[in-house]
């Protein structure tokens, strides 16, 4: 028997869930060898929304798992700060190191000096939200988490008053899907594959809203393109030719919306030149999607993040947000808006964040301005102690968060002590203190829950950990001995945590869970159309948003919240071109990568090949600068040099950084978040990635 033989003869299959941070949260089988491997990941078939299909980068998830540069043992810094040398020690050694620090900050400035930093490298419950009993437990500064959906949650709950929407599955059922600022071709495939059935089963229409000609648009009916930050115009556009051409249903306007009147003598103005003039696209464009959407009742809007991540970002979320109220789509299966499922799963999340001890005066600190915070910026750093203690799990920030050049700046911080929790020796590992190996999803229990649909999915552990890899909760429960925080969580494993969870937030128990692999969570019809009404004591979707109270998990104001629009509008909040720099950059996500997760695999290095930026041919010729060479881009936060990619599925004036590579990979290590800010977005903060006003020149020849 050969080797491929013997493997395929020791093939079980593992049920889990994708972890990633990505809405799909698949339902996956993992093959599972004799020798303890893993082979090829599937999506799971019986599984009703991911439905057998899943990405190319988790299908080849080995790897990631089996990859040799894995971190395996628990390693000490020594020499330099960010130099990058490690030496190999016993977890005792490194837990007392990190406890020491930690005990030593509090006794010089208070607990708020130690800040837990995390995101959401993993979306298991447990193993994600678990730091936060630590947090809590020792009142050590509060995390605001923005760097992600802050801007396009509020926009959504702006107009609905909850995070929520039809089951994502009716897309199948629609006559026009319309896939706005979300591509998801790269990052939520899913969504692909629902609204194709559409297609081929109904004769849907597949409309697509972008800055470029990425797959999603590629494979759509009608592509519309728009220029980053202006998709308000656009949207107001097509409201205004619906009113006009008596497309709206003004029956559904009247009982369900609360300003309809206001509405439409606003937009009396949002013609589609106006719009033209504003986001570039074509006016025979703006009227052939105003006359899809009004035309086919049954249209679902599958609102994404991208067109979120501007300055303006919840005002455009908005805007879209109110066209299916006017042509009364809500009302129909497979029609209304969808950004993500949120608000549908009641958790109870006491035991696994600890929220019975949360003290609402500890300070909270903002996510995305970690380089400001780390600088000490008095209006980022709030009241309170300097941060000079880190405990980083989930997340890269050297990489991912914006205005990279102060985060560079903090993290070399002589008096900081960083200590990071890690898969692999990211950017952020290589500058710690302490580095300690961590699990992936395959190598422990938890729970998950699907933003892009419906379902909470267990992942269990299903193969032994590497070397001395451990797990988040091992280890918070073992630093909070040794810091002496106390609470119940850190006498359970993973197991009794998602038990009690699930039970006390009424849905079965672990072994229910386990037996069933995942629970359909879809709310009623009616519920999730909002035809009892919307989530306000007057019922009414809000035209007029009351931005201030727009409910959001965590009520932190920041932000220009007065400059956002009363009606839905366009504002220029955003970096707004101008004589020096001339470009509107946007760094969307890449198909080969996760955020920064992925940049280790073979397969994916090769897909991405190397930083680039997708520019114009004609604004190229222009500058002269050919396809293939190297360019620099800059603005007031500091340059960046990568190479051109000449394609005209942009408009004029427009750049495309696909993202996010290490800083490492760019030939004078600063990457792409080097130009982006980390100014909040209001109403909750937020980093807008994709809104950046830069100028472009052609590199020197090198010497
Ligand atoms: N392959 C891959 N998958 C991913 C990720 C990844 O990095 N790579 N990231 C994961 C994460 S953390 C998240 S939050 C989700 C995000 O999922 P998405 O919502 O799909 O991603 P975004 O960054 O939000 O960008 C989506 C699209 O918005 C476009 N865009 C940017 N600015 C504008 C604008 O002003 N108007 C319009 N109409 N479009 C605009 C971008 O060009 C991009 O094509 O994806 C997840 N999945
Ligand atoms: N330029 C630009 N920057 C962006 C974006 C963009 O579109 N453009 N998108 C932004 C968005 S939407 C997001 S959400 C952020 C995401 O930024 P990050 O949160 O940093 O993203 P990831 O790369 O998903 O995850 C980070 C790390 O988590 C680790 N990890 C995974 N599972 C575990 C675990 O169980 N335990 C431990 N200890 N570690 C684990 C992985 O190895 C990985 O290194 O990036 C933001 N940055
Ligand atoms: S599409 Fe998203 S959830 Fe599904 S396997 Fe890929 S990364 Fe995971
Ligand atoms: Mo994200």
């Amino acid at each position: 028997m050969n080797q491929t033989a013997r493997i395929r003869e020791a093939v079980r299959i593992g049920a889990s869930a994708c972890p990633h941070d990505c809405p799909s949260t698949c339902a996956l089988e993992v093959e599972l060898n004799a020798d303890g491997t893993i082979g090829r990941i599937h999506g799971a078939k019986d599984n009703s929304y991911t439905a057998g299909v899943i990405c190319a980068k988790v299908a080849r998830y080995a790897e990631r798992e089996h990859h040799p540069d894995r971190v395996m043992r628990p390693l000490l810094r020594v020499g330099a700060k960010g130099g990058g040398k490690f030496e190999a020690v016993s977890w005792d050694k490194a837990l007392d190191a990190v406890a020491e620090k930690f005990l030593d900050a509090e006794a010089r400035h208070g607990a708020e000096a130690v800040w837990p930093y995390y995101y959401a490298g993993t979306m298991g419950l447990v193993m994600r939200d678990g730091i936060n009993r630590l947090r809590h437990a020792k009142k050590y500064s509060g995390f605001h988490s923005t760097i992600c959906v802050n801007a396009s949650y509020t926009g959504f709950a702006a107009g609905t008053g909850r995070i929520a929407g039809p089951d994502p599955r009716e897309m199948a059922k629609s006559d026009l899907v319309v896939i706005w600022g979300t591509n998801p071709v790269n990052t939520q495939v899913n969504v692909m594959t629902h609204a194709t059935r559409a297609r081929k089963e109904r004769g849907a229409k597949i409309a697509a809203v972008d800055v470029y000609m990425n797959g999603t648009m590629a494979q759509a009916d009608l592509a519309v393109l728009v220029k980053p930050g202006t998709d308000a115009a656009l949207a107001c556009a097509v409201m205004h030719c619906l009113f006009r051409d008596g497309k709206a249903d003004r029956d559904y306007l009247e009982k369900f919306t609360d300003a309809p009147g206001e509405l439409e003598a606003h937009l009396q103005s949002r013609t589609p030149q106006w719009a033209s003039a504003i986001c570039g696209t074509p006016v025979e464009t703006i009227e052939a999607f105003a006359r899809l959407v009004g035309e086919r009742k049954r249209a679902y809007f599958r609102l994404g993040y991208g067109f979120a991540r501007s300055r303006n970002g919840p005002a455009s979320m908005h805007a879209a947000s109110c066209i299916p109220a006017v042509t009364g789509a809500w009302r129909h299966e497979g029609g209304g808006a969808f950004h993500n499922n949120a608000a549908i799963y009641h958790w109870n999340k006491t035991m696994i964040e600890g929220q019975d001890v949360l003290d609402p005066k500890v300070r909270m600190l903002d996510q995305s301005r970690i380089g400001a915070i780390l600088l000490g910026e008095r209006d980022a750093l709030g009241e309170g102690p300097p941060v000079t203690a880190l405990l980083i799990q989930n997340t890269n920030p050297l990489s991912v968060a914006p205005d990279q050049t102060k985060v560079k700046a903090g993290f070399a911080r002589d008096d900081l002590f960083v200590c990071v929790h890690e898969q692999f020796m990211t950017e952020t590992a290589r500058v710690a203190d302490v580095v300690l190996p961590a699990t992936t999803f395959l190598e422990h229990d938890d729970v998950y829950q699907g933003g892009g649909h419906q379902h909470i999915l267990l992942g269990p552990k299903l193969v032994e950990p590497p070397g001395e890899c451990h797990s988040n909760h091992e280890v918070i429960c073992a630093l909070a001995r040794r810091v002496g925080a106390s609470h119940p969580g850190f006498g359970m494993t993973p197991r009794q945590l998602i038990d009690w969870t699930l039970q006390k937030s009424g849905w079965g128990t672990l072994d229910n869970l386990e037996r069933q692999k995942w629970i359909d969570c879809q709310p009623p019809f009616e519920e999730a159309h909002y035809l009892n009404g919307f989530n306000w004591p007057d019922k009414k979707f809000r035209f007029k948003p009351d931005w201030p109270t727009v409910p959001f998990r965590s009520p932190y104001h920041c932000g220009p919240v007065d400059k956002l629009p009363v009606l839905p509008d366009y504002v220029p909040l955003i970096e707004v071109a101008d004589a020096e720099h001339p470009f509107r950059l946007t760094t969307s996500p890449a198909r080969g990568f996760l955020n920064s997760t992925f940049n280790e695999t073979p397969t994916s290095l090769t897909q991405e090949k190397r930083p680039n930026v997708i520019i114009h041919p004609e604004d190229a010729a222009a500058l002269g600068i050919r396809d293939g060479d190297r360019v620099v881009l800059g603005n007031s936060r500091g340059e960046v040099r990568l190479h051109a990619r000449l394609f005209d599925g942009v408009h004029r004036g427009v750049l495309v950084a696909e993202s996010i590579w290490p800083n490492s990979a760019y030939e004078d290590g600063r990457g792409i978040n080097t130009l982006t800010g980390a100014d909040p977005i209001a109403p909750y903060g937020g980093a807008a990635f994709h809104d950046n006003k830069v100028w472009v020149r052609k590199e020197k020849a090198r010497a």
